[in-house]
């Protein structure tokens, strides 16, 4: 990773009480410590005291995530909600402070030069970074809950006939992204801006970061249009776009963090969860989810496939996964396509 100024420290996500919500959308980022009882609404901090497990959807050690279905209780009513709780990486400039300031340190075993202890750190370096979408649909449950995956490999004829039809009738509420570009949420996390209607976009860090150090750097460009749901429609004519996307977004991130695009994993998802085109800006060292290679289609081959045929994602077959339970996947079982 390149060394880079240090990533600005936004006062909510370093744990001081003060929760941000991410405008009206259905779905909100919100801060720790958020006590019980607050009104609920836009803006109010999310209950986390109040919080009862109802399910653990997903672990995972190498991540070291939780993904909780909970439901908060009092003013908040009994709608589902989903905490994800992830112990954030460590910080450079924070381990001599952490070895000097623990609290407490138990010895668990000493062998001739070896020796491994637990060590119990302060609350200011101790935090938890915590998402919450409230309320959240089953759809989202399903999209955090541990389940066996199955490739499909999807024909434009089975785009047309069944995966199309599909998203128009079930996708994702897109109201976030909406709430980014009219700068109704996160208008202070933009990097970069380029207006234009046709083939402007936004950038902003994702929610996945907390932006206290590069080595799990993650952001989004969100593009100003809104009738391009997803790889599927693009061809020629989205090339200016595409090209803007990938120069301004590292030529912004080379001058926000210090990180060059030579650094850079730059791609789009197919299918990806919400169908408004966005593009995925990960740090290349950064194992970031998604981008196994029946996910994750690289911006720069794209480019280069609607430049040698303008309808190069209208023809070929896309491969990618789907969850056990995902209705997807029942739709393509249904027409013998699995
Ligand atoms: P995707 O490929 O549609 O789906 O990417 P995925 O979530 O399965 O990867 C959407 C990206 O938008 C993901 O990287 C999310 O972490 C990110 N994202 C989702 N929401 C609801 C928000 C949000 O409210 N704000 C920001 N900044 N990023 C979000």
């Amino acid at each position: 990773m390149a060394e880079g100024p240090e990533p600005k420290r936004r006062r909510a996500e370093a744990g001081d009480g003060d929760g941000v919500a991410a405008g009206n959308g259905a779905e909100a980022e919100a801060g720790a410590g958020a006590g019980a009882g607050a009104e609920p609404g836009p803006g109010a901090p999310f209950p986390l005291s109040s919080v009862r497990l109802r399910r653990l959807l997903r672990d995972s050690a190498r991540e070291k995530a939780a993904f909780v279905h909970g439901g908060p209780s009092g003013l908040w009513g009994d709608t589902d909600a989903v905490l994800i709780l992830e112990k954030t990486p460590f910080q450079e400039e924070k381990i001599e402070e952490l070895l000097r300031k623990h609290t407490k340190l138990e010895l668990q075993m000493a062998n001739d030069i070896y020796s491994t202890y637990r060590l119990y750190p302060p609350p200011e370096l101790s935090e938890i970074k915590t998402t919450v979408v409230y309320p959240a649909t089953e759809k989202h449950l399903q999209k955090y809950l541990r389940q066996e995956v199955h490739l499909i490999r999807e024909s434009w004829e089975d785009y047309k006939n069944i995966t199309l039809p599909f998203i128009q009738s079930q996708s994702f509420s897109i109201q976030w992204v909406y709430n980014i570009l009219e700068k109704k949420a996160e208008a202070d996390r933009i990097i970069h801006e380029n207006q234009d209607p046709s083939n402007g976009f936004v950038l902003v860090p994702d929610f996945k970061w907390n932006q206290n150090q590069l080595y799990d750097l993650y952001l989004i460009a969100l593009v100003q249009r809104r009738d391009v749901k997803s790889l599927r429609d693009l061809t020629a004519e989205h090339l200016p776009l595409l090209k803007n996307i990938l120069q301004e977004g590292k030529e912004a991130i080379a001058k926000r963090f210090g990180v060059p695009g030579s650094q850079l994993r730059i791609y789009l998802h197919y299918q990806p969860s919400y169908y408004h085109l966005h593009v995925h800006f990960t740090a290349l060292g950064y194992d970031a989810p998604g981008t196994s290679v029946e996910r994750a289609h690289l911006l720069a081959d794209v480019i280069d496939n609607l430049v040698l045929d303008s309808s190069y994602y209208q023809k070929r077959a896309l491969t990618f996964a789907l969850r056990a339970d995902e209705p997807l996947l029942k739709k393509f079982q249904e027409a013998g396509r699995v």
